[in-house]
Formats: C-alpha cells, structure tokens, sequence
C-alpha cells in the first residue's frame, strides 16, 4: 500500500479556547506533555502554537514557544513544525518571531489571505472561563487573516533561505495550490512540497470528500511527483478526511488546534488519543507509518541538530 503515513499532529493551534474543552494544551508544560505523548503514540511532526501561560490566549511571544522547545526536542525525535500564521490577529512579525528565534526545521505557511471564520463556534459555550474568549472569536467576524504575497515572499526568504526551514504549505482552497504553483516555477520554493489541504476552516473550502479529490487533482496536475499532501479536515471531518486522505496516497494531521472531539459529540481526552485513533484506522487499512526520521528523509529537513533551542 505504498509510502508509510506520516502523521502530524497540532497539539493546541489558536482557533480553539480553553473554554471548549478541559484538555486543549496551555501551559508550556502542558503543551510539551502534550507534544511528546503524541510523538510516542505515533506523530512524526508536531506542530506548535503557544499560548499566554495564565489566559490561554494566543501568544506568538518567542520566550513562550522556547518554555517547551527544549523539552520536547529532549524526549522525542519528533519533526517540531512552528507556526507562522499565529492568530488572524496577530501582525507579520508577530507572527514570525518564533520561528525565527527557534530556527526551526519546519514552519506553517499559510498560503493565501482569507476571511478566517471561528465566530461560529461562539454559540456553543456560554460560561466562558476568560472575557477575551468570546471577544477573539467575535473579532473573527471582521479579521482578514492577511498571507499577501509579499508576506509569503518574506516568509520564503526570511525562514527558507535564510534558515533552513522547509515547509508545511496551507492551502485552504484551490487558489492557494495555484500560488505555490506560481511560487514553483519561480524557483522560489523547492521540492519536495509538502502541502497540507486543510478542509472545514469558514473562509476556505468545506470539509467533503469531493473537495478534497478536487484539490489532490490539481495539486497532481500542477505538481506531479515534485509534491506530497497532507489533509487536515477542521472540526467533526477529522477523522474521516484523514482516513481519505491516506487512502488517496497522502499523509494525516490530527490534534486539538483542528478537531476537539475523538468522535461525533465525544471530546477527545488528548491529543495522544486522536493520533492513536488515526494510527489504529491506518493500521487497518494496512498502512504504515512514517518515523520522524523517515519523514525528514522525505521531506528533505535539516535535522534537529541545527535549530537554536
Ligand atoms: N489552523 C489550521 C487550520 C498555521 O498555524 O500557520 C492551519 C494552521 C495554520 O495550522
Ligand atoms: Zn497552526
């Protein structure tokens, strides 16, 4: 059944408040607890957010991703994928700060500007535990979650080139794989590609299987074998588009920054449980998955022994 399925998982992310769930990561142990179970129940690459220690609210603050760098890095071999897309609230330097600090081997890249919609979410908490809960994902209704393409091109030269890092392209809708296309054939990014089709964000594609096949069909067509896909299905899809997406030859991300629930209705007591679920599922299918060190090999990463925590 062909190439083994790397898994990611993104333990906390910025979408989801504290509120909504009592195992959503937030402290810096926390978040590194968090990170290293779901190295050892099977995540190659753990993508990383932090928060405000004491509100949960997002943080792009350097010093609070290098409060659990150190420690993951000590107690897995896990790929460390840092975000540069933050919070819709958060400027560009903002944004980049952490992984510049932290020099990592991989970062998100967001790839194109959106509405970003989580307001939606609001309806379903009432009691909240922090004010600016409410608030941020009101404030989502009037955000433009802003990836220009000169931010991109900053985010290229600034991370890519001047770094090392490689990265995990998000693609939220199918004009975002024709921009890495154009980004391609400027010589601006390399292969191998790494593209995660994120599906079920309110701004970019829904969460359906049609969806999904549409984008890996154009992703083939202006990509061929210069690429590999992810597939990240945002909220109750999670599960079942990754399952999918590694049926139609691709790899999974899971974790607590994209669904809350292990299944319809069930909040998922960890991010450990989703990427045991998903493994079992894989493991089923006959599938099997990547180590962190086989997914460096493929995704042509710099190693863990040239990052700055
Ligand atoms: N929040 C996810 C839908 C990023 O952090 O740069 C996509 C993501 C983007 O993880
Ligand atoms: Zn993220």
């Amino acid at each position: 059944m062909g190439r083994k399925v790397i898994i990611s998982c993104a333990v906390t992310g910025s979408i989801h408040t504290p509120t909504m769930s009592p195992c959503l990561p937030v402290t810096a142990d926390e978040i590194a607890q968090s990170s290293i179970a779901a190295a050892h129940a099977g995540a190659a690459v753990i993508h990383l957010h932090a928060r405000h220690p004491e509100s949960g609210f997002p943080s792009a603050d350097a010093a609070h991703f290098m409060a659990f760098l150190p420690q993951i890095k000590a107690h897995c071999d896990a790929v460390l994928n840092i975000s540069t897309g933050g919070s819709s609230v958060m400027s560009l330097d903002q944004r980049l700060a952490p992984a510049r600090a932290a020099k990592t081997e991989m970062c998100s890249l967001n790839m194109g500007s959106m509405n970003f919609g989580i307001f939606p979410l609001k309806e379903h908490y009432g009691d909240w535990k922090h004010e600016w809960e409410p608030k941020l994902l009101d404030a989502s209704r009037d955000t433009i979650f802003r990836n220009s393409f000169e931010d991109i091109e900053l985010i290229l030269s600034d991370l890519g080139d001047a770094h090392g890092a490689r990265f995990e392209f998000e693609c939220y809708d199918i004009g975002h794989i024709e921009t890495l296309a154009y980004y391609l054939s400027k010589g601006l990014v390399q292969p191998p590609l790494y593209v995660q089709f994120v599906l079920g964000v309110l701004g970019g594609i829904g969460a359906s299987p049609e969806n999904l096949l549409a984008m890996k069909n154009r992703a083939d067509r202006l990509f061929g074998d210069a690429y590999e896909f992810s597939v990240l299905g945002a909220g109750g899809m999670q599960m079942r588009l990754a399952t999918m997406g590694a049926v139609l030859g691709g790899n999974v991300r899971v974790g607590l920054e994209d669904s809350l629930t292990i299944a319809p209705g069930a909040l998922a007591r960890s991010n450990a449980e989703q990427v045991a679920k998903i493994r079992r599922i894989l493991d089923e299918l006959g599938f099997e998955t990547a180590t962190a060190s086989e997914a460096r090999d493929r995704l042509a990463l710099k190693g863990n022994d040239s990052v700055a925590f």
